[in-house]
Protein backbone atom coordinates (compact mmCIF):
# COMPACT_ATOMS: atom_id res chain seq x y z
CA UNK A 1 0.00 0.00 0.00
CA UNK A 2 1.29 3.44 -1.05
CA UNK A 3 2.06 5.84 1.99
CA UNK A 4 0.01 8.68 2.50
CA UNK A 5 2.69 10.83 4.19
CA UNK A 6 4.76 10.45 0.60
CA UNK A 7 4.02 12.30 -2.75
CA UNK A 8 2.65 9.87 -5.35
CA UNK A 9 5.43 9.07 -7.84
CA UNK A 10 5.44 11.99 -10.61
CA UNK A 11 3.50 14.21 -8.14
CA UNK A 12 5.07 17.61 -7.95
CA UNK A 13 7.06 18.25 -4.52
CA UNK A 14 5.00 20.39 -1.78
CA UNK A 15 5.92 24.27 -1.94
CA UNK A 16 7.66 25.08 1.23
CA UNK A 17 6.07 27.75 2.94
CA UNK A 18 7.12 31.09 2.14
CA UNK A 19 8.80 32.70 5.12
CA UNK A 20 7.16 35.61 7.25
CA UNK A 21 8.11 39.23 6.54
CA UNK A 22 7.40 42.10 8.69
CA UNK A 23 6.16 45.41 7.67
CA UNK A 24 9.33 46.39 5.84
CA UNK A 25 9.24 42.92 3.57
CA UNK A 26 12.24 41.41 5.43
CA UNK A 27 12.54 38.30 6.21
CA UNK A 28 14.18 37.11 10.13
CA UNK A 29 17.23 36.36 7.93
CA UNK A 30 17.61 39.87 7.54
CA UNK A 31 18.16 40.29 11.14
CA UNK A 32 20.68 37.37 11.15
CA UNK A 33 23.96 38.17 12.60
CA UNK A 34 27.27 36.20 12.17
CA UNK A 35 27.56 32.31 13.88
CA UNK A 36 28.43 32.02 17.51
CA UNK A 37 31.38 31.15 19.08
CA UNK A 38 30.28 31.27 22.71
CA UNK A 39 29.67 28.23 24.98
CA UNK A 40 26.69 26.12 24.00
CA UNK A 41 23.94 26.98 26.41
CA UNK A 42 25.53 30.33 27.33
CA UNK A 43 22.15 32.41 28.28
CA UNK A 44 23.56 35.45 26.02
CA UNK A 45 23.25 33.42 22.74
CA UNK A 46 19.39 33.42 24.01
CA UNK A 47 19.29 36.56 24.53
CA UNK A 48 20.59 37.54 20.88
CA UNK A 49 18.03 35.37 19.69
CA UNK A 50 15.23 37.47 20.99
CA UNK A 51 16.88 40.83 20.71
CA UNK A 52 17.16 40.00 16.56
CA UNK A 53 13.16 38.61 16.56
CA UNK A 54 11.99 41.63 18.51
CA UNK A 55 13.61 44.57 15.66
CA UNK A 56 12.46 41.78 13.04
CA UNK A 57 8.61 41.76 14.46
CA UNK A 58 8.46 45.56 15.36
CA UNK A 59 10.02 46.43 11.37
CA UNK A 60 12.91 48.31 12.44
CA UNK A 61 14.98 48.36 8.97
CA UNK A 62 18.42 47.01 10.58
CA UNK A 63 20.92 49.75 8.74
CA UNK A 64 18.74 52.45 11.47
CA UNK A 65 20.31 50.18 14.04
CA UNK A 66 23.73 51.34 15.89
CA UNK A 67 24.90 48.16 18.35
CA UNK A 68 27.32 49.11 20.62
CA UNK A 69 29.15 47.18 23.46
CA UNK A 70 32.91 46.66 25.71
CA UNK A 71 34.04 43.68 26.15
CA UNK A 72 33.38 40.51 27.69
CA UNK A 73 31.39 37.19 26.31
CA UNK A 74 28.30 39.29 26.99
CA UNK A 75 29.86 42.25 24.67
CA UNK A 76 31.17 39.54 21.89
CA UNK A 77 26.95 39.17 20.96
CA UNK A 78 26.84 42.23 19.25
CA UNK A 79 28.01 40.34 16.47
CA UNK A 80 25.72 37.37 16.51
CA UNK A 81 22.32 39.35 15.53
CA UNK A 82 21.84 41.96 12.87
CA UNK A 83 24.72 42.43 10.87
CA UNK A 84 23.50 44.73 8.62
CA UNK A 85 23.79 47.30 11.71
CA UNK A 86 26.30 49.33 12.61
CA UNK A 87 28.48 48.23 15.25
CA UNK A 88 31.33 49.49 17.50
CA UNK A 89 33.09 46.91 19.79
CA UNK A 90 34.52 49.81 22.58
CA UNK A 91 36.81 48.90 25.53
CA UNK A 92 36.44 47.43 28.92
CA UNK A 93 33.01 49.64 30.68
CA UNK A 94 33.55 52.08 28.22
CA UNK A 95 30.58 51.30 25.59
CA UNK A 96 28.45 54.37 27.30
CA UNK A 97 31.04 57.00 26.36
CA UNK A 98 31.09 56.08 22.75
CA UNK A 99 27.53 55.40 22.41
CA UNK A 100 26.58 58.61 24.20
CA UNK A 101 28.86 60.41 21.64
CA UNK A 102 27.60 58.02 18.22
CA UNK A 103 23.69 58.73 19.18
CA UNK A 104 24.63 62.59 19.71
CA UNK A 105 26.20 62.93 16.10
CA UNK A 106 23.05 61.09 14.87
CA UNK A 107 20.06 61.29 16.91
CA UNK A 108 18.19 59.35 14.17
CA UNK A 109 19.87 56.17 14.80
CA UNK A 110 18.06 53.35 16.90
CA UNK A 111 20.85 52.40 19.45
CA UNK A 112 21.35 49.32 21.64
CA UNK A 113 24.28 48.57 24.23
CA UNK A 114 25.08 44.30 24.90
CA UNK A 115 27.52 44.47 28.02
CA UNK A 116 27.94 42.37 31.13
CA UNK A 117 27.84 42.76 34.40
CA UNK A 118 31.40 42.86 34.84
CA UNK A 119 31.97 45.39 31.76
CA UNK A 120 28.58 47.34 33.24
CA UNK A 121 28.78 47.20 37.41
CA UNK A 122 32.40 46.45 38.19
CA UNK A 123 34.85 48.62 35.94
CA UNK A 124 32.29 50.25 33.91
CA UNK A 125 30.32 51.74 36.73
CA UNK A 126 31.25 55.27 36.60
CA UNK A 127 30.00 55.31 32.41
CA UNK A 128 26.88 53.43 33.08
CA UNK A 129 25.77 55.89 36.09
CA UNK A 130 26.29 59.01 33.73
CA UNK A 131 24.70 57.27 31.32
CA UNK A 132 20.91 56.57 32.86
CA UNK A 133 21.10 60.23 34.32
CA UNK A 134 21.33 61.86 31.14
CA UNK A 135 18.69 59.44 30.11
CA UNK A 136 20.55 58.86 26.47
CA UNK A 137 18.38 57.57 24.30
CA UNK A 138 18.67 53.99 23.90
CA UNK A 139 18.21 50.28 25.02
CA UNK A 140 21.15 48.93 27.13
CA UNK A 141 21.08 45.26 27.98
CA UNK A 142 22.86 43.85 30.62
CA UNK A 143 23.88 39.60 30.46
CA UNK A 144 24.40 39.64 34.06
CA UNK A 145 25.79 35.97 34.96
CA UNK A 146 27.34 37.59 37.96
CA UNK A 147 31.15 36.29 36.89
CA UNK A 148 33.64 37.17 34.66
CA UNK A 149 33.22 34.90 31.70
CA UNK A 150 34.94 35.50 29.42
CA UNK A 151 38.68 35.87 31.52
CA UNK A 152 37.15 32.46 33.49
CA UNK A 153 34.36 33.27 35.87
CA UNK A 154 35.91 35.54 38.87
CA UNK A 155 32.91 36.98 40.60
CA UNK A 156 31.89 40.41 39.12
CA UNK A 157 30.06 43.01 41.38
CA UNK A 158 26.85 41.48 41.07
CA UNK A 159 27.54 38.38 42.68
CA UNK A 160 25.06 37.77 45.83
CA UNK A 161 26.88 37.73 48.89
CA UNK A 162 27.33 34.16 50.18
CA UNK A 163 26.95 32.83 46.20
CA UNK A 164 30.22 30.52 45.92
CA UNK A 165 32.38 30.19 42.87
CA UNK A 166 33.12 26.25 41.47
CA UNK A 167 36.32 26.62 43.10
CA UNK A 168 34.66 27.50 46.49
CA UNK A 169 35.50 31.07 46.48
CA UNK A 170 32.34 32.45 48.68
CA UNK A 171 31.55 36.17 47.54
CA UNK A 172 31.86 38.22 50.49
CA UNK A 173 30.81 42.28 49.59
CA UNK A 174 27.45 43.19 48.58
CA UNK A 175 25.89 43.18 45.68
CA UNK A 176 25.20 45.77 42.95
CA UNK A 177 21.70 45.65 42.10
CA UNK A 178 22.16 47.75 38.59
CA UNK A 179 17.94 48.50 38.00
CA UNK A 180 17.85 49.58 42.06
CA UNK A 181 20.89 52.17 41.02
CA UNK A 182 19.23 52.88 37.76
CA UNK A 183 15.88 53.73 39.59
CA UNK A 184 17.36 55.91 42.33
CA UNK A 185 19.55 57.44 39.24
CA UNK A 186 15.96 58.99 37.70
CA UNK A 187 16.18 55.97 35.02
CA UNK A 188 12.90 55.51 32.76
CA UNK A 189 12.31 52.10 31.43
CA UNK A 190 13.76 49.50 34.11
CA UNK A 191 13.55 45.86 33.45
CA UNK A 192 14.94 42.73 34.89
CA UNK A 193 13.99 38.91 33.02
CA UNK A 194 15.77 35.77 32.53
CA UNK A 195 17.43 34.15 29.32
CA UNK A 196 14.87 31.48 29.42
CA UNK A 197 11.87 33.18 29.62
CA UNK A 198 11.31 33.80 25.72
CA UNK A 199 7.83 35.82 26.22
CA UNK A 200 8.69 38.32 29.03
CA UNK A 201 12.04 38.80 27.94
CA UNK A 202 10.19 39.53 24.21
CA UNK A 203 7.82 41.79 25.30
CA UNK A 204 10.26 44.12 27.49
CA UNK A 205 13.04 43.79 24.40
CA UNK A 206 9.75 45.30 22.36
CA UNK A 207 8.59 47.87 24.96
CA UNK A 208 12.64 48.79 25.28
CA UNK A 209 13.18 49.55 21.78
CA UNK A 210 10.26 51.90 21.41
CA UNK A 211 11.11 53.99 24.74
CA UNK A 212 12.77 57.04 24.11
CA UNK A 213 14.94 57.38 27.10
CA UNK A 214 17.12 55.03 28.50
CA UNK A 215 15.85 51.74 28.32
CA UNK A 216 17.87 49.42 31.07
CA UNK A 217 16.92 45.84 31.04
CA UNK A 218 19.30 43.25 33.29
CA UNK A 219 19.14 40.26 32.12
CA UNK A 220 19.93 36.95 34.06
CA UNK A 221 21.99 35.31 32.03
CA UNK A 222 23.91 31.61 33.54
CA UNK A 223 27.27 31.33 32.49
CA UNK A 224 27.10 27.75 31.46
CA UNK A 225 30.74 26.97 32.23
CA UNK A 226 31.50 28.67 35.22
CA UNK A 227 28.91 29.66 37.24
CA UNK A 228 26.04 26.96 36.77
CA UNK A 229 26.40 24.72 39.74
CA UNK A 230 25.01 25.01 43.13
CA UNK A 231 26.01 27.99 44.91
CA UNK A 232 25.78 30.37 42.24
CA UNK A 233 22.69 32.48 42.71
CA UNK A 234 22.55 32.81 38.95
CA UNK A 235 22.30 29.18 38.02
CA UNK A 236 19.22 28.20 35.71
CA UNK A 237 18.33 26.33 38.63
CA UNK A 238 18.32 28.78 41.21
CA UNK A 239 16.87 31.46 38.79
CA UNK A 240 14.14 28.89 37.67
CA UNK A 241 12.95 28.20 41.23
CA UNK A 242 13.53 31.75 42.97
CA UNK A 243 11.82 33.59 39.94
CA UNK A 244 9.05 36.05 41.08
CA UNK A 245 7.18 37.71 37.92
CA UNK A 246 5.34 41.14 38.80
CA UNK A 247 3.29 40.97 35.84
CA UNK A 248 2.82 39.17 32.74
CA UNK A 249 3.73 41.84 30.00
CA UNK A 250 1.88 42.00 26.83
CA UNK A 251 3.15 44.04 23.95
CA UNK A 252 0.92 45.88 21.64
CA UNK A 253 2.97 48.21 18.52
CA UNK A 254 1.58 51.43 17.57
CA UNK A 255 1.08 50.04 14.17
CA UNK A 256 -0.90 46.96 15.08
CA UNK A 257 -3.81 47.20 17.21
CA UNK A 258 -4.69 43.65 18.64
CA UNK A 259 -7.17 43.42 21.49
CA UNK A 260 -4.97 41.40 24.52
CA UNK A 261 -7.68 39.63 26.44
CA UNK A 262 -7.23 40.95 30.19
CA UNK A 263 -9.46 41.48 33.54
CA UNK A 264 -9.34 45.66 33.59
CA UNK A 265 -9.49 45.15 37.58
CA UNK A 266 -5.73 43.70 37.53
CA UNK A 267 -4.38 45.39 34.56
CA UNK A 268 -2.50 48.54 33.98
CA UNK A 269 -1.87 49.85 30.63
CA UNK A 270 1.64 51.99 30.17
CA UNK A 271 1.36 54.23 26.65
CA UNK A 272 4.89 54.73 24.65
CA UNK A 273 5.61 57.96 23.26
CA UNK A 274 5.28 56.14 19.37
CA UNK A 275 1.76 55.38 20.72
CA UNK A 276 2.38 51.49 21.37
CA UNK A 277 1.78 50.25 24.43
CA UNK A 278 2.65 47.78 27.35
CA UNK A 279 -0.07 46.21 28.67
CA UNK A 280 0.69 44.71 32.38
CA UNK A 281 -1.78 42.06 34.05
CA UNK A 282 -0.89 42.34 37.89
CA UNK A 283 0.29 39.19 39.48
CA UNK A 284 0.92 41.62 42.60
CA UNK A 285 -2.16 43.27 44.13
CA UNK A 286 -1.55 47.07 44.04
CA UNK A 287 2.20 47.03 41.67
CA UNK A 288 2.06 50.15 40.12
CA UNK A 289 5.68 50.70 37.50
CA UNK A 290 5.32 54.36 37.12
CA UNK A 291 5.49 54.69 41.11
CA UNK A 292 9.44 54.77 42.00
CA UNK A 293 9.30 54.55 45.72
CA UNK A 294 7.01 51.60 45.45
CA UNK A 295 9.77 49.45 42.57
CA UNK A 296 12.82 50.61 44.68
CA UNK A 297 11.03 48.64 47.74
CA UNK A 298 9.51 46.27 45.79
CA UNK A 299 13.55 45.43 44.59
CA UNK A 300 14.92 45.97 48.16
CA UNK A 301 12.61 43.38 49.62
CA UNK A 302 13.06 40.80 47.10
CA UNK A 303 16.47 41.32 47.46
CA UNK A 304 16.50 40.31 51.33
CA UNK A 305 14.34 37.68 50.09
CA UNK A 306 17.11 36.18 47.76
CA UNK A 307 13.83 35.96 45.43
CA UNK A 308 14.50 37.35 41.65
CA UNK A 309 11.54 40.03 40.72
CA UNK A 310 11.25 40.12 36.97
CA UNK A 311 8.94 42.00 34.91
CA UNK A 312 8.85 45.81 34.16
CA UNK A 313 10.35 47.42 37.36
CA UNK A 314 9.44 50.99 36.34
CA UNK A 315 8.64 53.51 33.85
CA UNK A 316 7.99 57.17 32.84
CA UNK A 317 7.74 57.16 29.29
CA UNK A 318 7.59 61.29 29.20
CA UNK A 319 11.00 61.79 31.08
CA UNK A 320 13.13 64.14 28.94
CA UNK A 321 16.31 62.56 27.70
CA UNK A 322 19.56 64.16 26.88
CA UNK A 323 18.63 65.22 23.59
CA UNK A 324 15.53 67.03 25.00
CA UNK A 325 17.83 68.47 27.58
CA UNK A 326 20.16 69.59 25.18
CA UNK A 327 17.60 71.30 22.76
CA UNK A 328 19.55 69.64 19.89
CA UNK A 329 18.20 70.24 16.34
CA UNK A 330 16.07 67.97 14.37
CA UNK A 331 18.88 67.04 11.85
CA UNK A 332 21.48 64.84 13.00
CA UNK A 333 25.11 66.91 13.95
CA UNK A 334 26.66 64.97 11.42
CA UNK A 335 24.90 65.97 8.38
CA UNK A 336 24.98 69.74 8.79
CA UNK A 337 27.13 71.83 6.82
CA UNK A 338 29.54 73.94 7.93
CA UNK A 339 27.07 77.20 7.79
CA UNK A 340 25.39 75.38 9.81
CA UNK A 341 27.72 74.42 12.40
CA UNK A 342 30.04 77.62 12.15
CA UNK A 343 28.58 81.06 13.89
CA UNK A 344 28.70 83.61 11.55
CA UNK A 345 30.95 87.19 11.96
CA UNK A 346 28.23 88.55 12.97
CA UNK A 347 27.72 86.33 16.19
CA UNK A 348 31.35 85.86 16.91
CA UNK A 349 31.78 89.83 16.90
CA UNK A 350 28.84 90.50 19.20
CA UNK A 351 30.29 87.59 21.65
CA UNK A 352 33.90 89.55 21.38
CA UNK A 353 32.25 92.68 22.05
CA UNK A 354 30.53 91.68 25.13
CA UNK A 355 34.03 90.64 26.58
CA UNK A 356 35.48 94.12 25.82
C1 LIG B 1 40.90 47.46 30.86
C2 LIG B 1 40.67 45.97 30.91
N1 LIG B 1 40.73 45.35 32.11
C3 LIG B 1 40.52 44.02 32.19
C4 LIG B 1 40.25 43.30 31.05
C5 LIG B 1 40.04 41.80 31.15
N2 LIG B 1 38.66 41.42 30.98
C6 LIG B 1 38.17 41.06 29.78
S1 LIG B 1 36.56 40.65 29.83
C7 LIG B 1 36.51 40.93 31.52
C8 LIG B 1 35.25 40.72 32.31
C9 LIG B 1 34.01 40.47 31.50
O1 LIG B 1 32.95 40.17 32.36
P1 LIG B 1 31.47 40.51 31.97
O2 LIG B 1 31.34 41.91 31.51
O3 LIG B 1 30.60 40.10 33.09
O4 LIG B 1 31.21 39.61 30.67
P2 LIG B 1 30.96 38.02 30.53
O5 LIG B 1 32.23 37.50 29.93
O6 LIG B 1 30.68 37.46 31.87
O7 LIG B 1 29.80 37.94 29.62
C10 LIG B 1 37.74 41.35 32.00
C11 LIG B 1 38.00 41.68 33.41
C12 LIG B 1 40.19 44.00 29.81
N3 LIG B 1 39.91 43.39 28.68
N4 LIG B 1 40.42 45.31 29.79
S1 LIG C 1 32.38 31.29 29.46
FE1 LIG C 1 30.32 31.56 30.30
S2 LIG C 1 29.68 33.61 29.63
FE2 LIG C 1 31.41 32.97 28.33
S3 LIG C 1 30.50 32.00 26.55
FE3 LIG C 1 30.93 30.38 27.99
S4 LIG C 1 29.02 30.13 29.16
FE4 LIG C 1 28.90 32.11 28.12
MG1 LIG D 1 29.51 38.39 33.34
Amino acid sequence: MADPKKPAAGAAAPTPAAPRQNRLGLTVVDYKGGKTTLCAGCGHNAISERILEAYFDLGVPPERVAKFSGIGCSSKSPAYFMTRSHSFNAVHGRMPSVATGALLANRTLRGIGVSGDGDTASIGIGQFVHLVRRNVPMVYVIENNGVYGLTKGQFSATADPGSTLKTGAVADLPAIDTCALAIQLGASYVGRSFSGDKKQLSALLKGAIAHRGTALLDVLSPCVTFNDHEGSTKSFAYVKEHDEPLQEVSWVPAFEDITVEYDPGTTVEVTLHDGSRLRLKKLEEGYDPRDRVASLARLLSAQQDGDVLTGLLYVDPQAPTLLDRLGLVEAPLATLPAERTRPPPAVLDAINDSLR
